[in-house]
């Protein structure tokens, strides 16, 4: 401990040039981060030596998206030296807590896919696993939400303004990243045509580094993030003709790439910029993790033996273009040969279903900035094309027409020509990679007989599941030490590493003074929870309530509209007196809205407006509260998911590929009320589908429903409650003042076919919630079932996650000899 704190005051002195006696929470937590990032490194360099050593095959993850949140709390348990800490700290005369909240959360994503590849990067460097995360360093992540007159205000995240004591910056390692110019042709010496692309703009890609400590084992791997930076300082010529601003024009120009992060979350944004980001970040990553690959080897037909590239859905996909291009126009291999080396070593995830997410690129667009790419593309279509034929007239399809045949090709071609001509971004993964894989059962399943089921008869081994995961380290261990003190003193901390060690709780659910002390640890992080709410948001909550959450991006198909129609409805019953047995309970809502997505931003200012109204009605306020959580965010979510006792997981059913946050929530012991969608399937079956609330139409009953005919008009007109709660959103009920403001949302509803089907899922999600209240009342059983349901949560670590990629599609081993022991 001495030493650590030894090590914080010299940087607080020598890295920071500050005095150590002025107390600085800024400049302790700043020096105290880069302390454990000391004791980080040695790690590091050892960890990517040894990949050199033992010829290890590497995984290269792909992402334009990372969503780490604050990195000191888990790098200290990590390190296995958060309580040297805390007590060196305090000696200092800080407490840990109070410095882990200068930390500014890492927002470089938008929700459930970007925090997907963050617990994958943990579970690699627990595991292992020979793992790079490759992404882009935006200078501004994700918005930061406010809430003004209950509407979503999005603010600058300046994440980057107070420094990043975690990255390593590495200036003079920089990589040209080329835009636009022509392709010229030339003739080898075998008379093959050959291509040359000469650029018309370059562009410096600059590596910042994060480490990602695995789990108490010495194993340290790379998140490397690329930050744009100019070819050009100053343009002389206008800096001698006095334009200072014209001299740095081009700089600021080039360096815009990485600026922003695109807010939007599974709607699909055309916009030049963001095929400028997924370029530069494909390409550099490609060139990066071929230096790597060519100081041991020269034949390039090695490369899928040495190097797996995983595509985090489609918006790395033109690194099968990149690849490509590297070996034809500067390896001068064949095409067949490089078109081997590529499919058998990138994979592809998908992470939606959802038509409105499948990203195209104008065809105009990829031909003027990179036009080598676009006749890649083109040839890479031509050849599949004629497989296409090739397979449709050999095998059982045999009796396929030529009409057929022609519908098919259209249909599978990675050129779509309507409405404008594009380029299918995810035909180019698909047959570009070896393997597809869908985020859960279900899901697979969907992609299978739906939106791929082209290519599932033309490949019928491509397509597979991985069911996603979350990491124990941040999502148990370091977010609810309360209960992860209590599981440990009953099961040790084995756990941690291996989740499934967690079916050891089952017959302490039979105990009542381990239910006892469950309550407990529950009860101390609603306490947390109220503590913070009352120094953000200045209100005080009841933490006798049931603690009911809904936290995720507000989107029409995760139908935070249901829930407020349950809001709205227990407001009526409770106003009109009829709802004598009704169990009191806090309802939170919380996520950010695409901020071109007016219907999800409409969503946010309802749910608002019914706040207002329902905490300020003292006929109900001590049984009924709604709290809208602004801004959140990872750092959010580790405190308010384990405080929550009923988890909101209602999407649509066939909709939400499969949800992480029902994971975390059921690892923490909340109960959930869910639809039969995504991995809550799964999780249902592994706890047993008695243990949680599950309501709604299936994903085959809404197909049938909708080919019969949906008509919500029908359960409007058939539902008292239900048309009293719409006709006052419609009415000014919750806008005074502001008639109709809320009318689009029920007009979607009843007039715009309600393409959720909340309507059609509303009267038995209102049974569910009475189950849920009823079952409150009894805490004895609440508990047991509490218990069980973290106890079989074991299937669900992104460890079990990564593992079975590492196997299935991967080839990929653990590094052997792997120390374990503390590593500070
Ligand atoms: C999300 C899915 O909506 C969610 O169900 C899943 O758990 C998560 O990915 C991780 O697999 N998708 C996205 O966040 C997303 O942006 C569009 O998808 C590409």
């Amino acid at each position: 401990m001495e030493g650590l704190k030894k090590d914080v005051i010299r940087h607080v002195v020598s890295s920071l040039g500050s005095d150590y006696a002025s107390k600085s929470a800024y400049n302790y937590y700043n020096a105290l981060a880069l302390a454990v990032r000391d004791r980080l490194i040695d790690n590091w360099i050892k960890t990517q030596r040894s990949y050199y050593d033992e010829k290890a095959k590497r995984v290269y993850y792909l992402s334009l998206e990372y969503l780490p949140g604050k990195s000191l709390m888990n790098n200290l348990h990590c390190l296995g030296i958060y309580e040297t800490a805390r007590k060196a700290m305090s000696d200092l005369g800080f407490s840990l807590e109070d410095l882990a909240e200068q930390e500014w959360d890492a927002g470089l994503g938008n929700g459930g896919l970007g925090r997907l590849a963050s617990c994958f990067l943990d579970s690699m460097a627990t595991l292992g696993i020979p793992g790079y995360g490759y992404g882009i360093r935006y200078d501004y992540g994700i918005f930061h939400q406010v809430i003004e007159d209950g509407k979503q205000v999005e603010q600058a995240d300046n994440w980057m303004r107070v420094g990043n004591p975690w990255a390593y910056e590495r200036g003079q390692h920089l990589f040209p990243v080329r835009f636009f110019g022509e392709v010229k042709n030339w003739t080898d010496e075998y008379g093959r045509l050959r291509h040359t692309w000469t650029a018309g703009d370059t562009v410096l890609a600059m590596p910042c580094d994060m480490l990602v400590p695995g789990w108490d084992n010495h194993h340290v791997i790379n998140m490397r993030l690329w930050s744009a930076r100019s070819d050009v300082e100053f343009d002389l010529d206008f800096f001698n003709t006095g334009n200072y601003l014209g001299a740095v024009e081009e700089k600021i120009f080039d360096e815009k790439i990485s600026k922003v992060l695109y807010p939007s979350d599974q709607i699909e944004e055309g916009r030049e910029l963001r095929l400028k980001q997924q370029y530069f970040f494909v390409t550099a990553t490609i060139q990066d993790i071929l230096r790597r690959f060519r100081k041991k080897h020269q034949d390039m037909t090695e490369l899928p033996q040495s190097v797996a590239i995983q595509l985090n859905d489609t918006h790395p996909a033109i690194a099968i273009a990149e690849l490509m291009r590297i070996l034809l126009d500067e390896d001068l291999l064949d095409w067949e040969v490089a078109w081997d080396i590529c499919v058998s070593t990138f994979a592809y995830t998908n992470h939606t279903i959802l038509p409105e997410a499948l990203e195209t690129w104008p065809v105009s667009l990829l031909e003027r900035m990179l036009p080598r790419h676009m006749q890649i593309i083109y040839e890479i279509n031509a050849r599949f094309l004629r497989e296409v034929e090739r397979v449709a007239r050999s095998e059982d399809c045999g009796q396929l027409c030529h009409r057929d045949l022609d519908h098919l090709k259209q249909r599978v071609s990675l050129i779509q020509e309507r409405p404008i001509k594009s380029v299918r971004m995810a035909h180019l993964a698909i047959i570009g990679s070896h393997s597809v894989n869908g985020v859960a059962a279900l899901h697979t399943e969907l992609l299978k007989a739906r939106v791929f089921d082209d290519f599932q008869r033309l490949y019928p081994q491509k397509i597979n599941n991985k069911t996603n995961g979350v990491t124990p380290r941040r999502w148990l261990w370091s977010a609810n030490q309360p209960l992860s003190r209590l599981i440990a003193s009953h099961i040790g901390t084995g756990f941690v590493r291996n989740l499934d060690e967690l079916t050891q709780l089952e017959p302490l659910a039979a105990d009542p003074a381990f239910r006892e002390a469950w309550r407990a640890a529950k009860l101390e992080n609603k306490q947390r929870l109220q503590a913070y709410i009352k120094r953000k948001l200045m209100r005080e909550l009841h933490t006798e309530h049931l603690f009911d959450v809904h936290i995720k991006r507000i989107h029409e198909y995760k139908r935070q509209v249901l829930n407020l129609l349950h809001v709205v409805t227990a407001y009526n019953r409770l106003r009109h007196g009829q709802a004598a047995d009704f169990t009191p309970r806090t309802v939170f809502f919380g996520g950010k809205a695409a901020p071109s997505y007016f219907m999800a931003k409409r969503i946010i200012h309802a749910i608002n407006a019914v706040a207002a109204t329902v905490n300020a009605d003292s006929r109900v306020n001590d049984k009924l509260q709604v709290v809208y959580l602004p801004n959140y965010c990872v750092s959010q979510a580790e405190r308010v998911i384990p405080a929550t006792e009923l988890s909101e997981q209602i999407s649509t059913a066939g909709m939400e590929a499969s949800g992480t946050g029902n994971m975390k929530f059921a690892l923490n012991g909340a109960l959930t009320i869910g639809t039969w969608d995504g991995a809550t399937i799964e999780m249902a079956q592994a706890i047993g589908p008695e243990l949680l609330f599950i309501f709604g139409m299936r994903e085959d009953e809404l197909v049938s429903l909708r080919q019969h005919g949906y008509n919500p008009m029908l359960y409007y007109h058939g539902d008292e409650e239900l048309r009293e709660a719409l006709d006052m959103l419609r009415s000014d009920a919750f806008s005074p003042g502001q008639h109709g403001l809320f009318a689009p949302l029920v007009d979607n509803l009843l007039h715009g076919g309600d393409r959720f089907f909340v309507l059609a899922d509303y009267r038995q999600y209102l049974g569910a919630q009475q189950d849920v209240g009823r079952l409150y009342l009894d805490q004895e059983e609440w508990t047991r079932r509490s218990i069980l349901n973290a106890a079989r949560m074991g299937f669900f670590s992104s460890d079990r996650a990564i593992s079975q990629y590492a196997r299935e599609i991967w080839d990929v081993a653990p590094m052997a000899g792997l120390q374990n022991g503390k590593g500070a």
